[in-house]
C-alpha cells in the first residue's frame, strides 16, 4: 500500500507543540516547502538545459521567533543518523559545522539581504531524508520564506535572487554543488502542475498540467542510499564542464551530436557517454513536456524509460535497487504503467512510475512483493503536484 503523506495542519501542530515545550511560548511565526520529484530530465540543470519537476506533497516546516540573545536554538525532529536533534550558534560569524542537518538552516541565514536577528525555531519535515527527493532543499527554502518575514531582512528581492541563494547556501554549506532546480520548483511549485524549467533563462519556464484524474505520479523509495553520491556528483558536473570546452561551447546545451562526433577522438570514452546523455536527456525532456500537455502517456512514459536507460548506462549514475525497481514497474506495462526512472542525483533514493489512475494499488503491489523477494523494503508514495513554499498565516500557528 501507498504511505499516507501525512497533512500539513499536523506537521504544524506538532512542531508548535515541541516549540511551547522547549521555549516556553507561542511561535510567532513560520513557513513550509516542499520536496520535489523531477519526472525527466537529470543532471541537466548544472548544464543549461531542460528539467521538468513537480512539488510534492510532502514538505518542510520551520516555525519560530526572534530572539535577542544573539544565539540561535534549533531543534529538528528529523535529524540525520546519529545527530542530535537541537543546536545552538550565534547569529554573527555563521559557519558550517555539526549537526549537519543545521547546516542548511546556518547557510540559508548568512545568505540573506539585511539582519537576520538570533531566533529559536522548531523543524518537521514529512520530506523523506535523503531519498533524492529534495529535503535539503525543502529546509533551505523553509528556512528562507521564515526568515524573510523578519523586519530587518531585505524582502523586496527578486524571487530567482531567492532561489540562487538558497542554492549558494547548499554550494557554501553543505559542500554540494547542486544546480537551480530543486530550490526552484520547492519555491515555485504549482498545484497540479509540473513545470518546465529552462535552467538557462528560468523565468520563461513553463507550468504543465498534470491532472489527476488520468494518471498518479508514484514515487518509490528504495530505502538505500550509495556512498558514491556525495563524490560522484561534483566528478560528473566537472566531466561536463570539461566536455563543453573541448565541443568549444558555453555549456552542452549549445551542444549537439553531430558536435559531439566530430569531436568524439579528443575525448575519453567515458567523458563521451557522459555528454551523449546529457544532448539527448535536454531533448527528450523538451519532447517530453510536450506530450504530457498533449496528454499522450504512452510517449511521455516511453521517455522516461530512455531517460532511465541513459542515466544508467552512459551517465552511469544508477545502482542495482533503482534498475530494479524501474524493471518491475515495467513489467506492469500492460496493466498501467507508462514509464518509469530513476529521480535526483542517482546512486539510491528513488524512482518515478506514471501510472493510469486506479491501477496503482496493483502496481504497488507488484513491485512491493518483487523487490521484497530480493531482500530489499520499498516505501511508495501516490504525489498529487502540489504547491510551493508558503509563509504560515499566523492564525495557523
Ligand atoms: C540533485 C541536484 F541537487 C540537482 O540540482 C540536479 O542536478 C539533480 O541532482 C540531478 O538532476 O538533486
Amino acid at each position: 500500500m501507498a504511505q499516507e503523506i501525512r497533512s500539513v495542519d499536523s506537521l504544524i501542530e506538532e512542531a508548535v507543540e515541541v516549540f511551547k515545550k522547549r521555549f516556553g511560548s507561542k511561535p510567532a511565526l513560520g513557513a513550509k516547502a516542499p520536496g520535489r520529484v523531477n519526472l525527466i530530465g537529470e543532471h541537466t540543470d548544472y548544464n543549461d538545459g531542460f528539467v521538468f519537476p513537480m512539488a510534492l506533497p510532502m514538505v518542510t516546516v520551520i516555525v519560530g521567533s526572534g530572539t535577542t540573545s544573539g544565539i540561535c536554538r534549533v531543534e529538528t525532529l528529523n535529524p540525520g543518523a546519529d545527530e542530535p536533534r537541537y543546536t545552538e550558534f550565534p547569529i554573527k560569524g555563521l559557519q558550517p559545522g555539526k549537526p549537519k542537518w543545521c547546516n542548511y538552516v546556518k547557510g540559508v541565514a548568512a545568505q540573506m539581504p539585511g539582519t537576520v536577528p538570533s531566533f529559536d525555531a522548531v523543524i518537521i519535515s514529512s520530506v523523506p531524508l535523503g531519498g533524492g527527493v529534495s529535503s535539503s532543499a525543502s529546509l533551505e527554502v523553509a528556512t528562507y520564506k521564515f526568515l524573510e518575514q523578519f523586519k530587518s531582512v531585505d524582502s523586496n528581492i527578486d524571487r530567482y535572487e531567492k532561489i540562487l541563494k538558497c542554492q549558494k547556501a547548499e554550494h557554501d554549506f553543505a559542500g554540494m554543488p547542486c544546480g537551480i532546480m530543486d530550490q526552484y520548483i520547492s519555491m515555485t511549485g504549482c498545484e497540479g502542475h509540473a513545470l518546465l524549467l529552462d535552467c538557462r533563462d528560468p523565468e520563461v519556464s513553463k507550468l504543465v498540467p498534470l491532472s489527476n484524474d488520468n494518471v498518479v505520479v508514484l514515487v518509490t523509495n528504495s530505502n538505500v542510499k550509495h556512498e558514491l553520491t556525495g563524490s560522484e556528483y561534483p566528478t560528473r558536473r566537472k566531466q561536463c564542464q570539461d566536455a563543453a570546452k573541448i565541443l568549444g561551447v558555453e555549456s552542452l546545451r549549445d551542444a549537439n551530436e553531430y558536435m559531439l562526433k566530430s569531436k568524439q577522438a579528443d575525448m575519453d570514452e567515458e567523458t563521451f557517454m557522459r555528454v551523449r546523455h546529457v544532448i539527448s536527456e535536454i531533448q527528450r525532456t523538451e519532447e517530453a513536456a510536450k506530450a504530457l500537455e498533449d496528454l499522450d502517456y504512452d510517449t511521455f512514459g516511453k521517455f522516461m524509460l530512455e531517460s532511465h536507460v541513459s542515466l544508467r548506462d552512459d551517465f552511469e549514475v544508477s545502482c542495482k535497487e533503482l534498475d530494479e525497481l524501474v524493471e518491475f514497474a515495467m513489467e506492469m506495462k500492460d496493466q498501467g504503467v507508462y514509464g518509469s526512472r530513476m529521480t535526483g542525483g542517482g546512486f539510491g533514493g528513488c524512482t518515478v512510475t506514471l501510472v493510469k489512475k486506479g491501477m496503482e494499488d496493483r502496481v504497488i503491489r507488484h513491485i512491493d512483493s518483487k523487490y521484497k523477494a530480493n531482500g530489499h523494503r520499498a516505501t511508495f508514495f501516490v504525489c498529487p503536484p502540489s504547491e510551493g513554499a508558503k509563509v504560515l498565516e499566523e492564525d495557523a500557528l
